[in-house]
């Protein structure tokens, strides 16, 4: 594991203890792996973290649009993980991350924070004012509750789905695959799609009246949905005009370019 701040150095790879100089220019940083984006602010300023994940992933885009709604940009750097390399399964990043799976958060003391809601709650309770997590126990409650129900009920559903019923990640990464569990977790996220559906018919956010962590948990789940090809039913109008209104928001429209 890392000790001692994370610095952002244009044309250093991570080497598991330290930096050390790129074999090329990194012109193109989709090419490099394990490698830091540019920094988004001056390497030096003080809280500087590291989000290790892959831009178009599900879950990262969950941290990203936190990290948006909470105008943290300045104080994240971004190193890119391979998937279909398996890099998040081999040592260096399991030291990170027992679970293997991205995104992680990496304080500038070498913390490492994995899973999608501690990063969040993590990053909304920063600043002291949470925006996305709740304030009072009936709102922190409501979204907690709301939030795990997107993960069981949709977004975990269609990642089992997309890691045992379809190819998922290749060969080379996937060691075990069940098809009949994967469509049977397909099965289980359209009806997740039909529960928050129902629910949204009623009120304008998943939690209730406002924007919070619980809508980032499904945006997340209709994001992997896309990406499996997986689409929200016509008769789900409205799940399908609340992502559409949703999807116009910066944080996640931005998510992908962010780490640019
Ligand atoms: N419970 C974890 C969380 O909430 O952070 C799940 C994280 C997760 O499954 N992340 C995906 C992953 O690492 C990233 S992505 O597919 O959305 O890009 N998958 C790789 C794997 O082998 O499971």
């Amino acid at each position: 594991m890392q000790q001692g701040p994370v610095r952002a150095v244009a044309g250093l790879t991570w080497s598991g203890n330290h930096y050390k100089p790129h074999e090329f220019l990194p012109t193109d940083r989709r090419l490099i792996t394990m490698c830091p984006s540019a920094p988004q602010s001056n390497a030096s300023s003080p809280g500087l973290m590291t989000i290790y994940d892959l831009p178009i992933g599900p879950y990262p885009a969950r941290v990203r649009i936190a990290i948006a709604e909470k105008g943290l940009q300045s104080r994240i750097q971004f190193v890119r993980v391979d998937l279909r390399k398996g890099e998040h399964k081999k040592a260096e990043f399991l030291a990170k991350n027992y679970s293997g799976t991205l995104p992680v958060l990496e304080l500038e003391d070498g913390t490492c924070i994995a899973e999608c809601t501690a990063i969040t709650e993590y990053l909304d309770t920063l600043d002291g004012t949470p925006t996305l997590t709740g304030v009072t126990a009936r709102e922190r409650g409501l979204i907690h509750m709301m939030n795990k129900r997107a993960e069981i009920e949709l977004l975990d559903a269609i990642s089992v789905y997309f890691h045992h019923g379809t190819p998922g990640l290749g060969p080379g990464v996937e060691h075990y695959q069940n098809a009949e569990w994967g469509l049977h977790q397909r099965d289980k996220a359209l009806r997740g799609m039909h529960y928050f559906d129902t629910v949204l018919r009623t009120q304008p956010f998943v939690a209730g009246d406002a924007f919070s962590m619980a809508d980032i948990t499904v945006i997340g789940g209709l994001i992997f949905a896309d990406l499996v090809k997986l689409p929200v039913p016509a008769e789900c109008e409205a799940l399908r005009a609340w992502y559409a209104g949703i999807g116009d928001r910066p944080s996640v429209q931005n998510r992908v370019a962010m780490s640019d």
